[in-house]
C-alpha cells in the first residue's frame, strides 16, 4: 500500500525515481576484482567525505561492522562496547560467533555515551594470560537517536591512544549526528580509526553501507568481506543509488529531525502516551504507552494505515518517505486510539 505511513525504521524507504534512474544507467564491472567503476566512485566519495584514506562497500551495516571488528582484532581479543550498542545487542553476536572476538559491554550514560572512566576500568592490556586482550573500543553515533557529544568522542580518542587501542564507530546514522550538530561529518569521523555508515537508513538507498579506514585496515576488511560472503559482483547497480543518497539526501536530514520533533510534541498531548521530549534529538521518538498495550495500539494504527513496532518504549522513526502531513495523519491515528 503506497499511502501507508511506516514508522518502524528508517530502513524502510523505497528508492527515489532519481536513484532508480541512476541504478538503471550504472556502469558496472566485477567488484570482487575491484573492477566496478561505480562502486569505486562511491568508495572514493565516501572516503573523501569522512576524511579517510579508503572506503569499502558492504551489503549491510551489520557486515561493515563485523569486518571492521575482524580487521582490528584477532582471535581471543576483546572489544569494549556499550551495553545497548547495535554491534553488541543486534548483530547476532557476530564478532564472537564468526571472529572469536569477545565483547566487553559497559553501561551507557543517560546521553547514550560511554564514560571514559568506566571504559578505562575494563581495559585489559597487561598481558595477563587469563584475560582476553582488549584491542578496540567501539562506539555508536547516533545511538537510539541521540547524538554523542563531541567532547566525549575526543575523550575516548585520548583514552584509546593512552592504552594503544583502536577506536571504531558504528556510524550507521553519522550524518544525522553531523546535521544535528551543524558540523562537517569529519568533526565526528576524525576521532576514529574506522567508521561504518549506512546508505540504507536516513539517506534512503535500498542497500549498502561503507566501511572507512586506512588502506591497510581495509585490505584485511576486504578479505573478511569475502570470507563472510559479502563479495558482490556487479554491485555498481547498488552503489549508483548510494551515490545519489550521499549527494542528495544528507542536507535534507533536518526535515526528518523536524518531523520527529513534531511527532513527539503531538504524542505528548495524547492521553495514554508519554514521551521524553528532551530525548528527541534526531529522527527517533521513544514513546511509552500507558493505556492499553503497545500491541493493541499498533494493531489499531495498522488499521489506520500507520505501521509501528510495539515496544516498551515504542520506537518511532521518521525518514525520507514520511512527510510533515504524514506525521499529522499518524497523530490523528494515535489520537483516535486514545479516544
Ligand atoms: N538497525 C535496524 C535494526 O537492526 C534494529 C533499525 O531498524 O534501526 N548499526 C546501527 C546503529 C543500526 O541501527 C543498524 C540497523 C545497523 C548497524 C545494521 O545495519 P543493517 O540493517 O544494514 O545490517
Amino acid at each position: 500500500m503506497d499511502n501507508v505511513i511506516d514508522l518502524r525504521s528508517d530502513t524502510v524507504t523505497r528508492p527515489t525515481a532519481e536513484m532508480r534512474a541512476a541504478m538503471a544507467a550504472a556502469e558496472v564491472g566485477d567488484d570482487v576484482y575491484g573492477d566496478d567503476p561505480t562502486v569505486n566512485r562511491l568508495q572514493d566519495i565516501a572516503a573523501e567525505r569522512l576524511g579517510f584514506e579508503a572506503a569499502l562497500f558492504a551489503p549491510s551495516g551489520t557486515q561493515a561492522n563485523l569486518i571492521a571488528l575482524m580487521a582490528h582484532c584477532q582471535r581471543g581479543d576483546e572489544y569494549i562496547v556499550g551495553q545497548r550498542a547495535h554491534t553488541y545487542l543486534n548483530e547476532g553476536g557476530g564478532a564472537a560467533v564468526l571472529g572469536s572476538i569477545q565483547p566487553q559491554p559497559v553501561a551507557h550514560a543517560a546521553d547514550g555515551s560511554l564514560d571514559p572512566v568506566a571504559v578505562e576500568q575494563v581495559i585489559k592490556t597487561d598481558g595477563n594470560i587469563h584475560h582476553a586482550r582488549s584491542r578496540l573500543i567501539c562506539l555508536e553515533n547516533t545511538i537510539n537517536g541521540k547524538v554523542v557529544p563531541l567532547a566525549n568522542l575526543a575523550a575516548m580518542r585520548a583514552l584509546a591512544d593512552r592504552h594503544g587501542l583502536a577506536l571504531h564507530l558504528d556510524g550507521a546514522r553519522i550524518f544525522n549526528a553531523a546535521v544535528k550538530l551543524g558540523v562537517d561529518v569529519r568533526a565526528i569521523s576524525g576521532h576514529f580509526d574506522s567508521v561504518a555508515f549506512c546508505l540504507s537508513k536516513g539517506l534512503g538507498a535500498p542497500v549498502g553501507s561503507l566501511l572507512c579506514g586506512s588502506r591497510e585496515l581495509l585490505l584485511h576488511a576486504k578479505r573478511w568481506r569475502k570470507v563472510t560472503g559479502g563479495g558482490l559482483r556487479q554491485a555498481g547497480i547498488l552503489a549508483a543509488a548510494g551515490i545519489v543518497a550521499l549527494e542528495r539526501h544528507v542536507d535534507r536530514l533536518h526535515q526528518d529531525h523536524d518531523n520527529a520533533a513534531r511527532l513527539a510534541r503531538g504524542l505528548a498531548q495524547i492521553d495514554g502516551i508519554e514521551v521524553d521530549l528532551d530525548a528527541v534529538q534526531t529522527n527517533m521518538v521513544f514513546a511509552q504507552v500507558t493505556r492499553g498495550t503497545p500491541e493493541a495500539l499498533c494493531e489499531h494504527l495498522s488499521r489506520h494505515g500507520v505501521l509501528a513496532r510495539p515496544g516498551r518504549p515504542m520506537r518511532l522513526v521518521t525518514h525520507l518517505d514520511v512527510s510533515c502531513d504524514d506525521v499529522d495523519r499518524a497523530l490523528d491515528a494515535f489520537g483516535a486510539y486514545a479516544a
